[in-house]
């Protein structure tokens, strides 16, 4: 099928926990504020279910105070999902709790057991998966995850996330086929040769995290350069609040597995 890196039948998303004030960041600037971080997520969960997509909300869980940021405990490809093994300490369980809730909708789920890796590093395009090296994503974790996903024929492409990002796709997304938006800093590393690349506008690298989710754009609010390039390009944009996810680091990919598992 044509466009299945970015039309999905599915999408998994997690409640925000009480707990998500006390969530990683690598600045602080004050803890999320809980009613405006819900308020924002029942957004996002509202327009990804705008687009016609089947969006399953988990509860909350309270032991982790990342674990709304679903993205990063697992890669959720057609013929099957892979658990990863986050390279967060604290965030590690968060992957063995996603499991069983994958294995409701797909038969083939394979786990990382060596190494680490966090979905927030891998971006899927529609001809290769390339995943970012990362204080969160290392060779061992790569080469396993490499392996488990050649018995469904992909090729995985290792990239460079740039230093003091924290994953990969906090600073690229891809909008279509051809196409990724992505900060400068990281367009400069040549990654992306023959994509049509989409730079953030100047001075919001923090926009570059968007999510193309069937014929929506989904982009956090606030950044308005970014957004009517996107939107010259024929993109429909949808903006949603992300000042609270935002103080945690995470972003519009983080919030949500997204797919449409085969069969
Ligand atoms: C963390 O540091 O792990 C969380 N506070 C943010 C995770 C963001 N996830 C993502 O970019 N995929």
């Amino acid at each position: 099928m044509n466009g299945k890196s970015y039309r999905f039948t599915h999408a998994i998303c997690r409640e925000v926990s009480a707990s998500a004030t006390q969530g990683l960041r690598a600045v602080d600037i004050g803890a999320p504020d809980l009613a405006q971080f819900r308020a924002d997520h029942a957004d996002y969960v509202a327009v990804l279910r705008s687009t016609g997509a089947e969006v399953t909300v988990l509860p909350a869980l309270e032991a982790f105070p990342d674990g709304v940021f679903v993205e990063d405990a697992a890669i959720c490809l057609a013929e099957g999902a892979v658990v990863t093994r986050p390279g967060a300490p604290s965030r590690l369980g968060e992957a063995a709790a996603m499991a069983p809730v994958l294995e409701g909708f797909y038969e083939d789920v394979v786990w990382v057991e060596d190494g680490f890796i966090e979905g927030g590093d891998v971006l899927v395009t529609e001809r290769e998966i390339l995943v970012g090296t990362s204080a969160r994503t290392d060779a061992t974790g790569i080469a396993t995850l490499t392996r488990l996903v050649a018995r469904w024929g992909y090729a995985l492409r290792v990239v460079e996330t740039p230093p003091g990002v924290l994953h990969f796709k906090t600073d690229c997304a891809l909008l279509d086929e051809e196409t990724v938006l992505a900060t400068p800093r990281l367009a400069a590393s040549g990654c992306f040769e023959g994509y049509r690349v989409i730079h953030t506008g100047e001075g919001e690298e923090a926009a570059a995290n968007v999510i193309r989710f069937n014929d929506l754009v989904v982009m956090p609010s606030g950044f308005a350069r970014t957004q009517e390039a996107i939107e010259a390009a024929g993109y429909t944009v949808r903006p949603v609040g992300n000042s609270e996810a935002a103080k945690l680091d995470g972003g519009m990919s983080c919030l949500s597995l997204r797919f449409s598992p085969a069969g």
